[in-house]
């Protein structure tokens, strides 16, 4: 009998652009794999369910991508190779300091007998020299490769494919899975193909979107760390759905956090602990990134779990 993912794949046809990224993803694998790196998988950013098959309107959600984006300077500073797997248009590593009004604002410009000068502004040279000397040698080290996806269906075709491409790595992988993912969608099958007319109010129904995350941790990527990302908006409900998706998939944590406090708060579920990250005002106040934190401790608990397997292997 086909699983829900089989039938998933099998009724929800692949992206356009798929197989040149089957092909950049593997290339990206190979060479960072005999260059013998630690490779970080981060997913960022909200999934569209479309409506439509010439899809009109879709449901979407709030995710904005700070999280994942964030996070991924972070990883390449802890010198991990990132996949940033990431939602079309949603905030990406370096550009994210200088987003929309920001970076014009930054800029100056003159017209001189015919010639026009673009300069940045000397105050904002402090800001946006590191930024910018960081993403030039990411870029130059071939450290990091952007992929991205719009739709659920997208989504999910991306993330076996890159689960296929990382089993290699083995334990020298980490997936980090910050992206808002919806948990509904309209099966192929069941969906209108032209646009929703509004003679009448539509009569829309979601079915369940099958759990990767146990592919992921059982079949896809069995070695490798996986992080999950539990979001909830009321609190009471926070740690238990986060120690009931551990215990459920059994990997190796779950980072919990409310979508009102999440750039100061996340708390670490792992088997045997679970503890808080917070962030002082006065820390936000001063730029502090709470990703900052949150991915120190994950590359930490990484490398105690390559250790560890490393010293097994010894005895
Ligand atoms: C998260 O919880 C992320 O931290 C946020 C980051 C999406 C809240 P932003 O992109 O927000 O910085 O604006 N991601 C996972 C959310 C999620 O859908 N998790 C599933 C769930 O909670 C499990 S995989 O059921």
């Amino acid at each position: 009998m086909a699983t829900n993912w089989e039938e998933f794949y099998a009724t929800n046809l692949p992206p356009t652009d798929f197989e040149d990224n089957r092909i950049i993803l593997k290339e990206f694998c190979d060479r960072h794999y005999k260059l013998g790196n630690k490779i970080a998988l981060i997913t960022s950013g909200g999934t569209t369910v479309p409506l439509e098959h010439n899809t009109v309107r879709f449901v979407d959600n709030f995710s904005a991508g700070t999280r994942g984006s964030a996070s991924a300077e972070y990883f390449l500073e802890h010198g991990y190779s990132v996949i940033f797997m990431h939602r079309l248009k949603s905030l990406e590593p370096f550009t994210r300091h200088f987003n929309g009004q920001k970076f014009m604002d930054m800029l100056d410009l003159q017209e001189k007998n015919g010639h026009t000068t673009i300069t940045v502004k000397p105050d904002s040279v402090d800001v946006l020299a590191p930024v910018l000397a960081r993403y030039k040698q990411t870029i130059e080290n071939g450290m990091i490769l952007y992929i991205s996806f719009t739709s659920l269906a997208d989504y999910l075709w991306l993330l076996r494919a890159s689960c296929e491409c990382l089993a290699c790595f083995g334990r020298n992988a980490i997936l980090y899975l910050a992206a808002a993912v919806s948990d509904f969608y309209i099966p192929p099958n069941e969906m209108a193909t032209h646009k929703l007319q509004s003679e009448q109010p539509p009569n829309i129904s979601l079915k369940l979107v099958p759990k990767m995350l146990s592919s992921v941790v059982n079949i896809w990527v069995p070695q490798a760390y996986v992080v999950s990302f539990k979001l909830e908006t009321d609190e009471n409900l926070l740690i238990s759905k986060a120690r009931q998706a551990l215990v459920k998939y059994k990997h190796k944590l779950v980072i919990a956090n409310m979508l009102q406090t999440r750039k100061q708060r996340v708390i670490f579920v792992t088997p045997e602990e679970s503890f808080e990250i917070n962030l002082t005002r006065e820390q936000i106040h001063h730029g502090v990134e709470i990703e900052d934190s949150i991915v120190a401790n994950v590359v930490e608990r990484h490398s105690e779990m390559i250790q560890s397997t490393n010293s097994h292997k010894k005895k």
